[in-house]
């Protein structure tokens, strides 16, 4: 846990401060925009005072949207970090100045409630581990099997990898890992990697898709090979409505929910945090999955 006199700073009452939201990548993916909608929705809940910024997946760019919201005044700050690691030059005048920093959905590399005061988001590890579960039972523990992975140099990848591979590993001998690249998390990406892929390898049976933009890419690269819905088992993760509906449509086998709604969780560790008491540093949310079983009664709570 972390408490404010831990972290040094000064406490303060919520709705006093100002709060500054730095979004990482562009808002055409519903995760980001979720993300942000949410933080939103709860700082006007609140009647929170609210800057905002989007570095459009450029991290120097991230840096300096952070110390922008800083001499604007925010004195509390939400970052969605874009990479984990290259923080330093933020950090510095954050502790100086004891201003906390919640992050959600990425972490940032470093020591809790020194760096920074808590991390809100989900276990990446376990997405993945949930992700080869599907995997497995969609090609009954037989074939093979490619990964479009997100973006380097954050610990969403790394972790949806990790655990991904690890129950593959542990669970299904039969199942082959036999081609790996990343898509950049965007739907471009996935698109143009899955056309690479069927053409050097038309016989793939199953993609994990690190998230459902690349996993939608992959879908319209299939179909313009000449692939049907079921073809390739596909099993993607965030839970965008994009992607449930095409569960519904038989071309997605699965989808492991990461879910964006961090305004509640991240407003009401800052509200805790600034009234001295002790906050976890480590705050996981739910996560859902969708497959054939429940994609057409609850797509309407897909974002
Ligand atoms: O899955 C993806 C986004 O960091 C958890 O980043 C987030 C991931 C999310 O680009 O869609």
């Amino acid at each position: 846990t972390c408490a404010i006199d831990q972290y040094g700073g000064q406490g303060y009452d919520l709705s006093d401060v100002k709060v500054g939201f730095s979004q990482s990548e562009a808002e055409s993916n519903p995760f980001r925009i979720t993300e942000t909608e949410s933080i939103k929705a709860e700082a006007q809940e609140r009647g929170v005072e609210l800057i905002t910024s989007n570095a459009q997946s450029d991290f120097s760019r991230q840096i300096t949207d952070v110390q922008d919201l800083i001499s604007q005044g925010a004195e509390v700050l939400i970052i969605a970090p874009l990479n984990s690691d290259g923080w330093k030059p933020v950090l510095d005048e954050t502790r100086e100045r004891g201003i906390p920093i919640i992050t959600v959905d990425r972490a940032i590399n470093g020591t809790a409630c020194e760096d920074f005061v808590t991390f809100i988001g989900s276990d990446f590890a376990e997405q993945g581990r949930r992700a080869a579960d599907k995997t497995i039972e969609a090609l009954d523990g037989e074939g093979e099997v490619a990964i479009l992975l997100g973006t380097a140099g954050n610990n969403v990848t790394t972790q949806r990898t990790e655990g991904f591979k690890e129950r593959i590993g542990a669970e299904a001998p039969g199942i082959e890992i036999v081609f790996e690249q990343s898509g950049d998390f965007t739907r471009e990406g996935g698109q143009s990697v899955t056309e690479q892929l069927v053409q050097s390898d038309p016989g793939i049976d199953a993609i994990y898709a690190q998230n459902d933009e690349m996993g939608i890419g992959a879908v319209t690269a299939l179909e313009g090979a000449g692939k049907g819905p079921g073809d390739v088992a596909i099993v993607t993760v965030d839970g965008t409505r994009g992607a449930v509906e095409y569960i519904i449509d038989g071309w997605i086998h699965a989808v492991i929910e990461s879910n964006p709604r961090f305004g509640p969780l991240a407003f009401e560790a800052a509200e805790a945090f600034g009234s001295g008491e002790e906050v976890g540093t480590n705050l996981i949310i739910t996560d859902r999955e969708y497959d054939a079983s429940n994609a057409e009664a609850e797509v309407g709570d897909a974002y």
